[in-house]
């Protein structure tokens, strides 16, 4: 699909920022449209460098206000929305959930119906392997799985499915909706699992792990989320759904015993803590169909990637450590000191 005019929200956030990137520098025919909020979790740093780029276009917007959409999309034609706009963290959604119905159920409402409106061609939702709640010691998440949603913001993203899915079955409104396991690499936000517990080592701070740590993600580096993202863009049918993961499922202790062994630091620091809430056990994709149907597959390993990964927060050290600072100290001590 060359020269298409894409509007991506929520771009200046983790996973976003990666995919302008991915588009922006590595391939061709795309301009780009970033609409997002800027909450804690934006950071325009994270794309500085592509903003002289002449196919690069920032707008700074709440997906949840509609006037500010429906001008967006009078003011610009846009071939294609890639939704990846969203309140996005568990244990805030458990502190507060409102904001994420705002955002994830509204805010997905109001862009659905100015795409339709405007004769938009294609909406991309970016949804979780959260949708599916959480398994046992056997089995997968396939897109025909139930969905049971244990947590607010799981919840959220769940509507906002339905709401795509509705839009297509009522209107024949032409949408895609992936759900992708656990994602990590640069310029993930340090409340996160991986990033958290690579800054706390950094600064020899503990390590909350909660509940026992047996806890299981299926993880996949974010390049690849990206590359995924792109080729159901491009190719998948609408309507459908498509699952995204790696095959790659690790306990969090043991993510956790890696980035120590990885950083050189001492195991006395991992401090076990009060669990999560409603705590998902196990997550786990069968991404069968997005691999036979579309051709996608992953390219890293995850000891490359954890590597990777950690050597990225070792050299960035001022970004995290200005994003730890400000709104992120009062939301950690709400989060951590009570445990
Ligand atoms: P993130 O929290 O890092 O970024 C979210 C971005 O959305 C931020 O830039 C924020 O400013 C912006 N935003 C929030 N509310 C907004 C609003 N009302 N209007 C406009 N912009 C708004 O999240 P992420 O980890 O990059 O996740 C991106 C998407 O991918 C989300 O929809 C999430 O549910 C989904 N997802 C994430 C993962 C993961 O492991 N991180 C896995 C699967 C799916
Ligand atoms: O301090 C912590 N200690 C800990 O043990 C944190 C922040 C997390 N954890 C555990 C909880 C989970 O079992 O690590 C695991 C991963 O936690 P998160 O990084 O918060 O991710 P998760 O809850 O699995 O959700 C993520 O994956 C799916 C993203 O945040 C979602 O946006 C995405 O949809």
């Amino acid at each position: 699909m060359q020269n298409s005019k894409l509007l991506i929200t929520g771009g200046s956030g983790f996973i976003g920022s990666n995919f302008i990137r991915m588009l922006l520098t590595e391939k061709e025919g795309y301009e780009v449209y970033n609409l997002d909020k800027l909450t804690y979790a934006g950071n325009p740093e994270n794309l500085q460098d592509l903003e002289a780029d002449p196919r690069y276009h920032f707008i700074r917007g709440d997906i949840s206000d509609e006037t500010c959409v429906k001008d967006l999309f009078q003011q610009e034609t846009f071939d294609g929305v890639i939704n990846f706009a969203a309140e996005s963290h568990v244990d805030r959604s458990i502190m507060s959930a409102a904001p994420f119905v705002i955002t994830n159920v509204l805010g997905t409402q109001i862009l659905l119906d100015a795409a339709r409106a405007t004769g938009v061609k294609r909406f991309l939702q970016v949804s979780t392997d959260e949708v599916y709640g959480s398994l046992g010691k056997d089995g997968y998440f396939t897109e025909t799985s139930p969905l049971k949603p244990n947590s607010p913001y799981s919840a959220s993203k769940t509507a906002a499915d339905l709401l795509v899915r509705a839009a297509w079955k009522t209107h024949e409104y032409p949408t895609l909706i992936t759900r992708c396991s656990n994602n990590y690499g640069p310029y993930q936000f340090p409340e996160k699992l991986i990033p958290l517990m690579i800054a706390n080592a950094l600064e020899d701070k503990p390590l909350p792990v909660y509940g026992d740590g047996k806890n299981i993600r299926d993880w996949l580096h974010v390049k690849d989320h990206c590359e995924a993202l792109l080729c159901v863009y491009e190719k998948g049918k609408p309507g459908e759904i498509y699952n995204i993961g790696g095959n790659n499922e690790w306990q969090n202790i043991d993510i956790v015993r890696e980035i120590l062994l990885i950083l050189g630091k001492p195991e006395s620091l991992i401090t076990y803590v009060k669990d999560r809430p409603g705590h998902d056990r196990r997550y786990a994709i069968d991404a069968t169909k997005i691999k036979n149907e579309l051709g996608w597959t992953p390219s890293y390993t995850f000891e490359k990637g954890l590597e990777e990964t950690v050597h990225w927060y070792v050299n960035f050290r001022n970004w995290w450590e200005r994003v730890r600072s400000g709104e992120y100290l009062n939301y950690y001590e709400k989060q951590y000191s009570s445990r």
